[in-house]
């Protein structure tokens, strides 16, 4: 089954100010979508990173595609692998590398993985749809019928300072009283049974209160934080420590190994990362230090859902324990996180998404597809089990040729409220 066509479409999405240790949240943002079509006629679907540098090397791939087999995925690996190692100088921005795009340049382990998974999750699509299967059995059969997400909470502005945006329908969020109600609704909308703060916003101790008031409120559902590296060693300490038997997982409190395992070895609760393990060269580091003990999966950037699989073997063999990262997505991306997620043995938290923050989608809705009780199922349909609304596509390119956003950015719209904001951490020194 040979691939007779490649479609890559930048789409921009509307996307509330959502605040985090970087800046805030664009207008807008992006994503590429990639259709793949084989000789036989069947259409595979793919979703991912929509940045230049991101579309730059889609679109340097996809033509060196044509007539590859979609079930030799480690043909076309080598193929993304050969294009990149060569033509690494043929665009001068590399990808951004903050929390949510964990990519240094061309060349790199990282980049080539994002790459590579943009093109085998449609080719994964194409191969179940060619045998009937959903793409959970191709990885291996599914240990669950339903993958559980938590509850996503930001910190947030009203709306976003350029006009004329209009303002979202969750208001502000800069008070613990505040992310109580964000919670609230977003429980009693998707039946989220665990929550997950994004913190590096505010002071701290002003965290450690939200944590708190969460807690209160919620007593039944584990709590994590995660301020993407915004706190210093001394400070993610006197955090974690102030939290003792109050979280179930500590997030990138501190940025890079060495650090995690310092902090690891003074807070009673383990320690998660999708900053300093990012690639499988970064695992023996974590293993030999003890720490990070639980990876965030994320096949954007771990090389796709058969890699995600491998990294599911490794956590299984040193002990080590997986929970999910997202970026903002949409609905292709969430069906292929559920079938991993379907399939991972070593998956012991429940996943991220940012599903609620999103007002805009691709693909059909699905009974399968919709939350309930803070779980997706498992789609059973033939590949990723979703249907694409090609309309909904072209519509999300025309406000993506519109929206003048062009790279994620959380740096410069803050910059435009605060000019003396550089979006650098650790910003936080004491608690
Ligand atoms: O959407 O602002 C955001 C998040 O901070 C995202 O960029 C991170 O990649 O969700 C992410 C995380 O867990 O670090
Ligand atoms: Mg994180």
């Amino acid at each position: 089954m040979r691939i007779t066509d490649i479609e890559i479409t930048p789409i921009a999405v509307q996307d509330p100010p959502l605040l985090n240790s970087e800046g805030v949240h664009q207008t807008h943002a992006l994503r590429s979508i990639i259709k793949v079509t084989t000789s036989n006629g069947l259409v595979g679907w793919g979703e991912t990173y929509g940045d230049d540098v991101m579309l730059h090397w889609l679109r340097a791939v996809a033509p060196r595609l044509d007539g590859v087999d979609v079930f030799d995925l480690n043909h076309i690996e080598s193929i993304v692998d050969d294009e990149l190692l060569t033509n690494a100088d043929s665009i001068t921005t590399d990808l951004p590398a903050g929390a949510g795009y964990p990519m240094a340049n061309a060349a790199s382990v990282k980049t080539r993985a994002a790459v590579f998974s943009a093109f085998e999750v449609p080719c994964l699509d194409l191969q179940g749809k060619s045998l009937g299967r959903p793409v959970s059995d191709l990885l291996g059969g599914r240990r669950r019928d339903r993958v559980e997400y938590s509850a996503y909470l930001f910190y947030k502005w009203a709306e976003h300072p350029q006009k004329p945006y209009p303002a979202d329908s969750w208001g502000e969020v800069l008070t613990p009283e505040a992310m109580v109600e964000e919670c609230r609704r977003m429980v009693s909308e998707y039946g989220f049974q665990s929550i997950k703060l994004k913190g590096g916003v505010l002071p701290p101790a002003q965290e450690i209160e939200t944590v708190r008031a969460l807690r209160a409120e919620f007593p039944d559902l584990p709590v994590r934080i995660d301020p993407n590296a915004a706190w210093t060693a001394d400070v993610a300490i006197a955090v974690g420590q102030h939290l003792d038997g109050e979280l179930e997982y500590l997030e990138d409190p501190v940025s890079g190994t060495r650090a995690m395992a310092e902090v690891a070895r003074r807070v009673s609760m383990p320690l998660a990362t999708n900053m300093c393990v990012t690639s499988f060269p970064d695992i023996p580091e974590a293993v030999r230090e003890g720490a990070p003990q639980v990876i965030l999966s994320d096949h954007h950037f771990w090389g796709g859902l058969r890699k995600s699989v491998e990294l599911d073997q490794l956590c299984a063999t040193f002990g080590l324990k997986l929970s999910m990262h997202s970026n903002t997505h949409l609905g292709i991306s969430l069906a292929a996180m559920t079938h991993f997620g379907a399939v991972a043995r070593s998956l012991a938290y429940s996943c991220d998404t940012h599903t609620p923050w999103q007002t805009e989608n691709i693909i059909v809705p699905s009974e399968e597809l919709t939350f309930k009780n803070g779980s997706v199922a498992v789609p059973t349909g033939p590949g990723l089990g979703v249907e694409v609304d090609e309309d909904a596509v072209a519509a999300l390119h025309e406000q993506w040729r519109t929206c003048g956003v062009r790279t994620r950015d959380d740096v410069s719209p803050m910059r435009a409220v605060d000019p003396a904001w550089t979006g650098d951490v650790p910003r936080f020194f004491t608690l």
